[in-house]
Order: C-alpha cells, then structure tokens, then sequence
C-alpha cells in the first residue's frame, strides 16, 4: 500500500482500456458512420474508467490477469456510458454537459443519442461474449452477470426510482434502495466479473460482491456532496443539479457533515470486505480510499 502510486496505476491501465475499446468497437468510418462516430465520442470522452479499473484490480487481487479481464472491463464500461448518455436525454435528466464535453444529445441529436446508447449496450454483449472463461465461471454465469446488474430489477430500478422521486420526499431506506441499484449494482458487478475472470474462489466473490458494494455506496454518497461542493467545470458535468430538480441525496437528507461520515462508514466496510485477501488487494484498497477522497 505504502508504494502503491494509483494515480500512475490508473493511468496505465486507463490507456489499456481505451486501446482495448478501440479494437473492440467497429471504426468511426464503417456504415452507418454517425452511430459509430456517437457511439466513439461519448466512450472517448474522458471518463474516469473507474468501473474498468475495479474489473482489473479484482482480477488481480485474485491472481488472474490483465487479458482475461480486458473483455469484462470493455464491457461494463459500454454499460456505463450506455447508461450515461440516456441519463442526460431531455427526457430523463435533459443535461448538456458531461466528461467535460456538451452530452450525446447535443452533438449528434435525441434519436441519434438513444440509438448510441442501445448499441452500447448491445456491444457490451458482443464484447463480453468474446472473454476467455473456465468451467467455474462459464460465458452463461459471466453473461448473466452482466445482464442482471443492467437490468431492470438493479442497474434500470435504480434510474425508475431516482425519476419517480424527483420532487418528492423520500426516505433514507428509499434513497438507499435507489444508490444500491443505480450505482453499487454495476460497481459490484465489476468486481465480481474481475474475480471471474481470475477464477476466483466463491469466498473471494463474495468478498468482492461486499466490497463493490460499499465502494458503490461510498461513490453515490461522495458524488451527492460533490454535486453541492464542486463546479460544473472540475465536474465536467452541471454541479448543483439535484438541488434544482428537488432531488433526494444523502446532503439534502443528512446535510454534508453527516453525508461525509456516512461515506467513511461505507469504506471501513469496504475495507473490511478485503481481509480474506490479506493484503494482496492492493489496487483495490487504494481505489476504496481515492473513492473517499476524490474530489471530481
Ligand atoms: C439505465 C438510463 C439508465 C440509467 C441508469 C447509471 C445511471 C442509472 C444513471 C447515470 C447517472 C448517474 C448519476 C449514475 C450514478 C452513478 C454515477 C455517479 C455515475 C457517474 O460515474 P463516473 O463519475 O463517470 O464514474 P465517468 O464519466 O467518470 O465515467
């Protein structure tokens, strides 16, 4: 841990995963142009990959390795920016701006935007089909996987409950239900496929099912504080918007002091997800701390 420079880490493998992506998605020229040209701006568009890195850094806490995983981190990164790109349709949050760029939507047009997120989800699919896999972990289990984080009793209820309580009042179990399925949902899903892909032992997943499931919490909680703190432009996203569109959040419930405990609470359980890995989880420890910490 000492040693660990994650900054430098991320890095590396952030530019695995975008040389990895630009194999697997079809080339910005093959027709018809425009999808692949929306599909490529918005996965390009300077993402923090952070769900790609939690694929790689579980794979190897449990000693498997980088090509095994690249699939799986491809393709929840499709999922993720899929998911992205509809949150901003002027239908659901009608945003402009995001990874620091004006959204799909604005760029290329609503029925281009959602035809883009349909593809990248479909990708995820293709992408996800094409992973190496054991006969503990076979494409069924991993396919599964992917589909039940991204569907509509996790990834989608998340998003129908968050769209249902703008405006209203609702309580912190509900505001819990609406983090566990739109954010912690695909963040465990990461993990728990990084394990997968390392053939990891079922003790391991569910240490990792534990821990992507706190690091998800700790995430939502620390992006409500950040959306009150931060501006648009650290952001690369409009800041403040859950205050205008009377949306729950962790802040507008418990204030920020006590949102900030909340997400400490959430990482010592991280944390405490990792023992069975006796300190070979580095990567892992390093992301729960920066997910505490970060502040964009
Ligand atoms: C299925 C349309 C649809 C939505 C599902 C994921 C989601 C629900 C909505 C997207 C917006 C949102 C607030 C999601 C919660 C998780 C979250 C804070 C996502 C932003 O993730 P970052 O910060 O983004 O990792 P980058 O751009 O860095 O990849």
């Amino acid at each position: 841990m000492r040693d660990f420079d994650l900054s430098k880490w991320l890095k590396a493998q952030s530019t695995e995963v975008d040389a990895a992506l630009n194999r697997f998605l079809p080339r910005a020229t093959a027709k018809p142009s425009t999808i692949h040209k929306a599909m490529r701006y918005s996965i390009f568009a300077g993402g923090k990959r952070m769900r790609p890195a939690l694929v790689l850094a579980a794979a190897e806490a449990c000693g498997g390795n980088q090509d095994a995983a690249m699939p799986l981190a491809c393709a929840v990164e499709c999922i993720h920016t899929y998911s992205l790109i509809h949150d901003d349709l002027p239908g659901m949050d009608n945003d402009d701006m995001r990874r620091g760029k004006p959204t799909n939507h604005k760029v290329f047009g609503e029925g281009m935007a959602i035809l883009a997120g349909d593809a990248l989800l479909t990708q995820a699919f293709e992408i996800a089909a094409q992973c190496e896999t054991s006969p503990r972990y076979p494409l069924k289990e991993v396919i599964l996987e992917i589909a039940r984080a991204s569907g509509s009793l996790q990834l989608i209820a998340g998003q129908v409950a968050d769209l249902e309580g703008e405006g209203q009042v609702i309580s912190r179990s509900q505001l819990r239900y609406i983090h566990e399925r739109k954010t912690s949902a695909l963040l465990a899903c990461s993990v728990r496929l990084g394990g997968m892909s390392a053939r990891c032992s079922p003790m391991q997943l569910q240490a990792l099912t534990e821990f992507g499931y706190n690091v998800g919490l700790v995430f939502q909680v620390i992006d409500d504080i950040l959306d009150v703190t931060q501006s648009s432009e650290t952001l690369g996203k409009t800041a403040g918007k859950d205050v205008k569109s009377g949306k729950a959040t962790y802040p507008s419930l418990i204030g920020l002091e006590a949102s900030r405990k909340v997400a400490t609470v959430f990482t010592r359980k991280a944390f405490e997800a990792l023992h069975p890995f006796r300190g070979r989880a580095i990567a892992l420890e390093s992301i729960a701390r920066y997910l505490l910490e970060r502040d964009r």
